[in-house]
């Protein structure tokens, strides 16, 4: 749902020459260097985009999840880490306090959060839990006013830079009932970080371990109140999370086509440009194809979230089709440049590396069948 067409295409606007003009321009700095510029951070918060999906009551910009998705869009048209800086905020982060959490929670976690004054983080992955989640062994015990967080927690994004996580952690018996989530602030005593993950792509965006060990944390911190909701706030959560992806591999297979399209135009060879050689032209056309579909397929699933109907297996489906169809699209993006699309000298390598981690993150492929699968199954 759009509620402000006007709006909406301004603020896209805002974002896609944000992305032109100070965002590519800073791509090799950030491959070279696996970090975000602190400028370049400073104005994100100032353009709001910390908070663009946290009700405006708590200062955000509460964007629609159709909005949400326009402005996705064209964040995932440079590299993915720039979209990492404000994802946890919006989405992962700061979901599960949005959708589950109390009045006081919210009132206290969201203002921070919209304004980029706290980096939240989703702490669910751990060293033997990862597609399996309602299997985390994180525990939580209750002690008088406080909980006892014991475990570790695995890739963690942003999680260097976070001063607040939500964990995921077992406070009853085995399954999804036993675990709840809990609101924690990083400089809580006994929470520590291991090392920075080394990774494949995705350079800028920093993963690490949490430990928990004896880490106290007051009772309130348990987000809603209620013991054993925590694994469906962690789903309903992905839900959303999945939906966001799914644009911003969409807004990366359209960088990836016009990357191309630039290159068979100026690459000449046997006496013309690439361009005008039909196998290279039936690459393209491809990518234009699957990219288009993608839109086209995130668009309508998060009209239908705004409408409040049930979109488990189109988020899914969405996040399955686009995390996919961009690994193909950044394949034929290589091919179509040739030897150059080995060379770090063009973008197309890092993108090529940078969007493997869309097929795993917020649920693997396969664990995207399965939900798809159940759903039209349970139906
Ligand atoms: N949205 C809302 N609620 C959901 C849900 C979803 N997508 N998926 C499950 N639930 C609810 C169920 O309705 C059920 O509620 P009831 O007890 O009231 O019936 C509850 O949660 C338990 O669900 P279920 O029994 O289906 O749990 P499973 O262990 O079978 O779930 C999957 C299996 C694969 C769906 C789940 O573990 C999953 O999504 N795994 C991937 C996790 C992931 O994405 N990890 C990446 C790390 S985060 S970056």
């Amino acid at each position: 749902m759009i509620r402000d067409r006007d709006l909406i295409a301004a603020l896209a606007e805002t974002v896609r020459r944000f992305v032109r003009e100070r965002l590519m321009p800073a791509e090799a700095q950030v491959e070279d260097e696996n970090a975000i510029p602190q400028g370049i951070i400073d104005d994100m918060r100032s353009m709001g985009l910390f908070g663009m999906s946290i009700p405006e009551p708590y200062g955000g910009l509460g964007l629609t999840m159709e909005e949400e998705a326009l402005v996705a869009l064209e964040l995932g048209y440079t590299s993915p880490a720039f979209r990492s800086v404000i994802g946890t905020n919006n989405g992962i982060g700061a979901q599960g306090i949005i959708l589950d959490g109390t009045d006081a929670q919210k009132s206290y976690w969201l203002p921070r959060m919209a304004s980029g004054e706290v980096v939240g983080s989703f702490a669910l992955t751990e060293p033997d839990v990862g597609s399996d989640a309602a299997s985390v062994k994180t525990t939580a015990v209750k002690d008088g006013d406080s909980y006892v967080l014991n475990g570790t927690k695995r890739y963690i994004t942003n999680a260097p830079v976070a001063d607040v996580f939500t964990v995921m952690a077992r406070t009853g018996a085995a399954g999804a009932a036993g675990v709840s989530a809990f609101i924690v602030p990083a400089d809580s005593p006994g929470l520590s970080l291991g090392p920075v993950d080394k990774k494949m792509g995705q350079r800028g965006t920093r993963t690490c371990d949490v430990m928990f060990d004896n880490c106290r944390i007051p009772s309130d911190a348990l987000i809603g109140g209620r013991e054993g909701q925590g694994f469906k706030t962690a789903m309903k959560v992905l839900n959303r999370g999945r939906l966001h992806i799914a644009a911003v591999c969409t807004g990366t297979a359209q960088r990836l086509c016009d990357e191309s399209v630039a290159f068979a135009r100026s690459r000449v060879q046997f006496g013309k440009p690439i361009a005008e050689h039909q196998l290279i032209q039936a690459m393209l056309a491809d990518s234009a194809t699957e990219t288009f579909a993608g839109r086209s397929m995130v668009l309508e699933a998060a009209r239908m979230f705004d409408a409040g109907e049930r979109i488990i297996q189109q988020a899914a489906s969405a996040k399955l089709f686009c995390s996919e169809m961009v690994g193909r699209v950044a394949d034929r993006a290589v091919q179509i440049h040739g030897g150059a699309g080995y060379m770090q000298a063009y973008p197309v390598e890092h993108f090529y590396r940078d969007v493997r981690l869309f097929r795993l993150y917020e649920g693997t492929s396969q664990i995207q069948q399965l939900i798809i699968a159940r759903e039209m199954l349970n139906a």
